[in-house]
């Protein structure tokens, strides 16, 4: 597919003022998008032009700035729920980020409605952040941690799925909707449809999804699903899950305190509605504004054609880093996966390579990526990633392949 009939990334670049910038003398190549992007200069102007003209705390004063600042914020949650077709508004809860939006299900959920010889199930393949939450839940009520295989092309195992569901007593399924190393495209519906057969709850990680594709919470039919604004051209600080409000209704709390009661007596509260409950204290006002403001310019380009873009840009990436001699490319081929790469480079360590690359202007990511388990399970010490977005170009995968024999002959 040729992307300059779908998508102008010379024009759109000018929208990010930050790839104007050098690094070390060349030209950005922001290749780290699946660790945080680029912000786009409305979104920039959004949170400054909040600030200068609307600022105040929400929810909460009769004054005229205090009720701007609330039509804001509110506007924003309905800015996300359109975005990610959730049938209820009330459904959306901002959060600090993808990882806050784990542990409030994990804490305020699962503290709830999993116990002793219940079974959380995860991936091999997740981050920490989709790890850690469920790790500290079971070890506390006695529930048991189990993993859904991943295969040496980087595929989920659906028949380890199945064998861990036949098991009974799992109350959640929890999985990434894209991998962050692998840039799997896992099958969500088909998955949560097997976890509901089950009886069990299904949770999705789309921090690397919503970002980059198409997605519709109500035909994916999860009970959870989760992201951060900061992937997503957005603000950092501000992060999204959405739930069933039915489920969200009929759980305790997480963080307590102003802003999520309705009374409070000396010695008990009532908690607010939907929304409300699960936002205590100020929260991320202007990054949420920021958030409404990045969600307007990804779908002003488009979701499909961003997919569409970074689809093409992945297939020409992995073509080139193939024949490249010495690169070895982790994950599923071209089609099933994402707009990011990992891969190895013999006998030179990943950092080193991202180190050579910085000095080309070329930022990618090196190490674990947060998701040791699945280095371990596929016996990888670290491994190198590029990333791309709306405003990567073939030409920054040149010199991605270039900055990689550069390092290769450093490294001789
Ligand atoms: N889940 C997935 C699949 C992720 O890739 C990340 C962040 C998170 C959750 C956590 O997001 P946060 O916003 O709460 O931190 N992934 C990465 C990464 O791959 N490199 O840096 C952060």
């Amino acid at each position: 597919m040729d992307i300059k009939k779908n998508l102008d990334s010379v024009a759109l670049r000018a929208d990010f003022p930050i790839l104007a910038r050098k690094v070390h003398g060349n030209p950005l190549a922001y290749l780290d998008n699946a660790a945080s992007t680029q912000k786009p200069q409305t979104v920039i102007e959004a949170l400054a032009e909040f600030y200068r003209t609307h600022y105040a705390n929400i929810h909460r004063g009769v004054h005229t700035l205090s009720e701007e600042a609330t039509v804001a914020y509110e506007e924003a949650r309905d800015k996300v729920a359109a975005f990610i077709h959730a049938p209820d508004r009330c459904g959306v809860i901002f959060t600090r980020n993808a990882t806050e939006a784990i542990n409030l299900v994990a804490y305020a959920w699962g503290r709830a409605n999993v116990g002793p010889g219940d079974r959380v199930v995860v991936t091999e393949m997740e981050h920490h952040s989709n790890l850690v939450p469920w790790q500290m839940l079971a070890r506390e009520v006695g529930a048991e941690l189990a993993y859904v295989s991943v295969t040496d092309e980087g595929r989920l195992d659906l028949e380890s799925l199945d064998r861990l569901l036949d098991g009974g007593s799992v109350k959640l399924v929890a999985f990434a909707h894209v991998s962050n190393v692998l840039g799997t495209v896992n099958p969500v519906r088909e998955i949560v449809a097997r976890a509901h057969a089950a009886g069990a709850l299904a949770l999705v990680d789309a921090a690397q999804s919503v970002p980059h594709m198409p997605v519709d919470v109500a035909s994916l039919d999860c009970d959870f699903i989760v992201f951060s604004g900061h992937k997503m051209c957005g603000p950092s600080g501000i992060g999204v899950l959405y739930g069933r409000p039915e489920l969200l209704d009929a759980m305790p709390p997480f963080l307590t305190g102003g802003g999520m009661i309705r009374r409070v007596g000396r010695s008990e509260a009532r908690w607010a509605d939907l929304p409300g409950k699960f936002e205590a204290g100020t929260p991320a006002i202007a990054e949420a504004v920021g958030l409404g403001a990045a969600v307007d310019y990804l779908r002003g380009v488009g979701m499909e054609v961003i997919w569409a873009h970074e689809q093409e840009l992945v297939t020409y990436a992995l073509e080139r880093l193939e024949e490249s001699p010495g690169v070895r490319v982790i994950g599923p081929p071209a089609g099933e996966r994402c707009g990011l790469v990992s891969f190895t480079v013999a006998s030179i360590h990943p950092h080193d390579v991202a180190q050579v690359l910085d000095w080309e202007g070329v930022a990618i990511r090196a190490g674990f990526h947060c998701a040791q388990p699945l280095h371990e399970r596929l016996g990888l010490k670290a491994t190198a990633r590029a990333s791309f977005y709306l405003y990567n170009t073939r030409e920054e995968v040149d010199r991605l392949v270039e900055g990689i024999q550069k390092a290769q002959g450093l490294f001789k």
